[in-house]
């Protein structure tokens, strides 16, 4: 009989690696896979209930806010504020930081930036979803946590993920000691271990980008596109052409399969289109701790110091020896 670990028992056995831990961290964990549930409900039955389409809001970035944006934005800041490990909740969909001033939240150790659901245009499509997330520890001790508390590099990440409601639903994290994925069982509404370690392959064949900006990208992007798309038995190319849009979806495959996947600058959009702290940082952590890289085309994403919460940033993300191409391709 195969024995199951549900991501509740990881977590616990997992606090056994961090010796003064006070099992806050595995708590939020919780709080946070208990909200993936409760979107995961309502993504499945988008279809049928009336949650579908736009809310009527832009948010701050001037984007459409759906219906199900607003949904799983709530249903994660009630259960980071209930939970009372967060004090800090930064999100894709909220102009500003909120912070938790509750008796139970005040005195938390964590911050968390999330996109509750990224690849919102596939929402009325029937196409993958997802939700990022990223915790760090406050760095000030006093008084209430401020924005330079959120305002912290990558590489001081305690732990990030991604939830991906997908043909099945998935929560896949990192605290900086390897990747493990659980695949949500519905028949007992748990989340159990069923891709531990995760380790994305050195070199793939997949390379994942929106090729209709193709003309708005620098030319070292172009050239690399051109390079994919060239024969070449011994590097398996050309390469193979897979973009969902939803990026969550987009590195989930890219993880387990091998590929790359880029979002870089253009000429719309010179700073990149993806978020720092909410997308390109959650991910490069969890693309690193599975061996892979994750680079603006210039430098470490990870090694960023952010100046807003919802700065833009280019991204190439996968594995490593792709990514490295890529950047003798940008290298002048
Ligand atoms: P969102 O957070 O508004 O959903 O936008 C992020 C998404 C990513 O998931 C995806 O990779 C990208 O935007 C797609 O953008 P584009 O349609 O420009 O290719
Ligand atoms: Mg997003």
């Amino acid at each position: 009989m195969t024995i199951m670990k549900t991501l509740g028992q990881f977590i616990i056995e997992k606090q056994a690696d961090f010796p003064y831990a006070k099992g806050e961290l595995s708590r939020l964990l919780r709080d946070i896979g208990i909200a993936a549930k409760v979107v995961n409900r309502e993504v499945n039955k988008a279809g049928l209930a009336d949650i579908l389409g736009e809310s009527g809001h832009v948010n701050i970035q001037g984007e459409g806010q759906k219906k199900l944006d607003v949904y799983a934005d709530e249903q994660f800041m009630r259960a980071l504020s209930s939970g009372g490990e967060c004090c800090v909740f930064a999100s894709e969909e909220q102009d500003e930081a909120v912070y938790l001033n509750s008796t139970v939240s005040k005195d938390a150790k964590y911050i968390v930036c999330i996109d509750p659901l990224d690849g919102s245009s596939n929402i009325d499509v029937n196409v993958s979803v997802g939700t990022i997330f990223s915790i760090y520890r406050r760095k000030s001790t006093e008084g209430e946590a401020t924005l330079s508390d959120i305002l912290q590099k990558g590489i001081h990440q305690v732990a990030a993920g991604y939830i991906i409601y997908g043909s099945s639903t998935m929560l896949v994290y990192t605290t900086g000691k390897g990747v493990n994925g659980f695949t949500l069982d519905p028949s007992i509404g748990e989340f159990c271990l069923s891709h531990p370690n995760i380790i994305i392959p050195e070199k793939g064949n997949i390379y994942s980008i929106n090729e209709g900006n193709y003309v708005k990208f620098p030319q070292g992007i172009k050239d690399y596109i051109k390079y994919c798309q060239i024969e070449d038995v011994a590097t398996r190319r050309p390469y193979v052409s897979r973009y969902i849009g939803s990026m969550v979806a987009d590195i989930h495959r890219n993880l387990l399969k091998g590929g790359i996947f880029l979002y870089p600058t253009t000429s719309s959009h010179p700073q990149g289109k993806l978020r720092l702290l909410y997308e390109c940082n959650p991910i490069a952590f969890i693309v690193e701790q599975a061996g892979g890289k994750a680079t603006t085309g210039y430098e470490r994403i990870l090694d960023i110091l952010p100046r807003e919460l919802h700065q833009r940033c280019s991204a190439i993300m996968g594995s490593r020896e792709m990514v490295e191409k890529v950047e003798d391709f940008l290298r002048p």
